[in-house]
């Protein structure tokens, strides 16, 4: 259980660039942050919410818009181009929450709508939390 954490902390840590290690460590927890109806789970309306208070804080100059410095190395260049289609260099809430629904869906590996611990443990699950804390 322990080297299985490590691992899962060393990979978190690289995915996030270089992030807060320490703030990804707990899945358990994650699901407490974002599971406002308590049913155990995270569904698409709670990622939406998690992402949409995440993208507000991130915009920082109020604008609307995420440009690639606000979003802080949260995305890949490859990431950020899929993301953006107009290639404007900015992302909508409507572009970002479109990329927190790709994510939710490929998270969401048994089909059931909503994504338990052993699914926000999974890599596609890690990368859906990168968007919404
Ligand atoms: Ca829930
Ligand atoms: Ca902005
Ligand atoms: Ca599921």
């Amino acid at each position: 259980m322990l080297s299985r954490r490590s691992i899962l902390l060393i990979s978190t840590a690289f995915l996030a660039g270089g992030g807060s290690a320490a703030a990804a460590a707990s899945h358990p927890t994650a699901i407490k942050m974002f599971d406002t109806d308590g049913d155990g789970t995270i569904d698409l309306a709670e990622a939406k919410k998690a992402a949409s208070a995440l993208f507000a804080r991130l915009d920082r100059d109020h604008d609307g818009t995420l440009d690639k410095r606000e979003l802080a190395g949260r995305l890949s260049a490859r990431e950020f181009a899929a993301a953006d289609p107009d290639h404007d260099g900015t992302l909508t809430e409507g572009e970002y929450l479109a990329m927190v629904e790709a994510r939710f869906n490929a998270a969401n590996s048994d089909g059931d709508g909503t994504l338990d611990a052993k699914e926000l443990n999974a890599r596609a699950g890690r990368a859906l939390l990168h968007l919404m804390r």
